[in-house]
């Protein structure tokens, strides 16, 4: 007789937290030795539904370096985590936080990306801030790169488009690794690497005076650097620190087919190939050969060093970690419609869309979880997924954000249908626990945060932290291992 039964609730050991970036959340952009770097230099985007990467051209990034106060470049605000991160760890050890995933700024550390010797001020901070959590028993999941890198590798090199910067990065990553060994557990290489495809964030500055064609071989070219750099990553924490475990990080946006009609469902399974590819790169450790079809059909060519494939072959991730806002639908006629811009893929006239234009699909990451688990048989984990919205603040400051509170609940009760189904799941990192600078829009008004922090699109405010409601509905959450919600 063969009688099965599933697990009823999430894991008793199941890292339940939140997500941040270094340059969203720390500000102090120019202190203790600092290099700027390319996420400060994204130019604000006009329209609320585009993303601000597409503005960003080599001569924007000139003219903001030109002139740092500049207020067409807002990011470096942030909300001041560098000076407030006591109060803020505190808060999140208040809600029961298991695991805080941030961002070690590369440039913090090598403030042109590619010196020998490191800044130590860069270095003490993350010390602080990784002691801060353990006094509270949180442990620390760090993402190596997010979305910026030192200016300087960009203007002197175009970025990742030159190989040389593998090297500098990896001597970056051997530096973090040796220096927080024992104390961090968990890494990420390249939050969302698939969006290298979409814009600018990491790749370098695109001139888009550029085809198509040689701006997507740019962009396919810089990916590859990343891949063998987050493969020597791993190789070197392996041995450094042989108990930490390392994953890859991926932008998953799940395509539906528009119809049943089976040339929009094999567009779509094409487009899910695609979002894919970047995963099966660093978890199986070659390129699929759908990709080698399409790079052929697309008279793309990939420069590879002679063991390159062997080292993606050999050093693949420990976990697979991916970012879930929203899903998208497409047909055979559709063109490529999510490439340039997240937010504009198909409609889907079954889901509601947030006031960004993302749909909210909670069964969406049932069927993400369960597909990927199939795939790669390796642990998965959550490390973003929340709701972008502006808050009101009442007169007695308080923030009522039960809209907040029924997204989350939503996609955590998914989360725990997909583990009944048995998805081994490490944890949840919603993103931005604290409010925090938006990425796409560069404003402060598209909040996701538990904690509200009071400072507005200009930069105005006292960088008060006030608990939302969604604040103590979490703490319920955790305390309950996610059975109350
Ligand atoms: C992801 C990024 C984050 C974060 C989040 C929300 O794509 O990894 O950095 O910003 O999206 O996006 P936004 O800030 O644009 O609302």
């Amino acid at each position: 007789m063969y009688k099965t039964t599933y697990p009823k609730g999430f894991p008793k050991d199941f890292l339940w937290g939140g997500a941040t970036a270094a340059n969203q959340v720390e500000g102090a952009w120019n202190v203790d030795g600092k290099g700027i770097t390319t996420a400060e230099v994204v130019e604000k985007a006009t329209d609320r539904k585009k993303m601000s990467m597409d503005a960003v051209t080599t001569d924007s990034i000139k003219a903001a370096v030109a002139d740092p106060t500049d207020t067409r470049y807002p990011k470096r605000r942030g909300v001041d985590f560098y000076h407030h991160y006591k109060e803020d760890i505190k808060l999140f050890a208040e809600m029961g936080f298991k695991v805080y995933r941030f961002s070690i700024a590369w440039s913090r550390i090598f403030p042109k990306g590619d010196e020998q010797q490191p800044n130590e001020a860069g270095l003490a901070f993350y010390d602080r801030v990784i002691d801060e959590l353990h006094r509270y028993g949180i442990k620390p999941l760090v993402t190596l790169s997010h979305y910026e890198m030192p200016i300087n590798l960009t203007l002197t090199q175009n970025g990742w488009a030159s190989r040389a910067t593998i090297a500098a990065f990896n001597h970056f990553t051997e530096t973090v690794f040796k220096r927080y060994k024992g104390k961090v557990p968990y890494w990420l290489t390249f939050n969302e690497i698939n969006t290298g495809t979409w814009g600018f964030h990491e790749t370098g500055a695109i001139d888009t005076t550029m085809s198509k064609h040689d701006q997507m071989q740019i962009r396919y070219q810089a990916l590859h650097h990343q891949f063998v750099a987050s493969a020597i990553a791993t190789k070197q924490l392996h041995e450094i620190d042989p108990d930490a475990k390392i994953g890859s990080m991926l932008a998953r946006m799940q395509t539906y087919p528009g119809t049943p009609n089976p040339v929009d469902v094999q567009a779509a399974q094409l487009e899910d190939e695609k979002n894919l590819f970047f995963t099966d790169v660093q978890a199986r450790g070659e390129y699929p050969e759908v990709m080698n079809r399409f790079f052929a059909d697309n008279d793309i060519e990939i420069k590879m060093a002679p063991d390159d494939q062997a080292i993606l072959a050999k050093y693949p991730v420990d976990f697979i970690s991916f970012s879930y806002y929203m899903t998208t639908v497409t047909k055979a006629d559709a063109g490529e419609q999510v490439n340039g811009n997240m937010a504009t893929g198909g409609r889907n006239p079954y889901l509601e869309e947030s006031d960004w234009g993302w749909q909210i699909d909670p069964v969406g990451l049932r069927i993400t979880l369960d597909e990927m688990w199939d795939r790669y048989r390796k642990p998965l984990f959550v490390v973003e997924n929340g709701l972008g919205a502006v808050d009101q603040l009442t007169a007695d400051h308080q923030v009522h954000d039960d809209y907040r509170i029924d997204y989350l609940r939503k996609h955590i009760q998914q989360m725990r249908e997909a583990v009944a189904d048995g998805v081994q799941l490490m944890g949840y990192t919603m993103w931005g626990p604290i409010d925090l600078i938006s990425f796409s829009t560069s404003e402060m008004s598209k909040r996701y945060g538990f904690i509200y922090v009071d400072q507005d699109d200009a930069g105005k405010g006292s960088l008060k932290r006030l608990k939302k409601d969604s604040f103590y509905w979490y703490q319920k959450v955790i305390k309950t291992n996610g059975d109350d919600l």
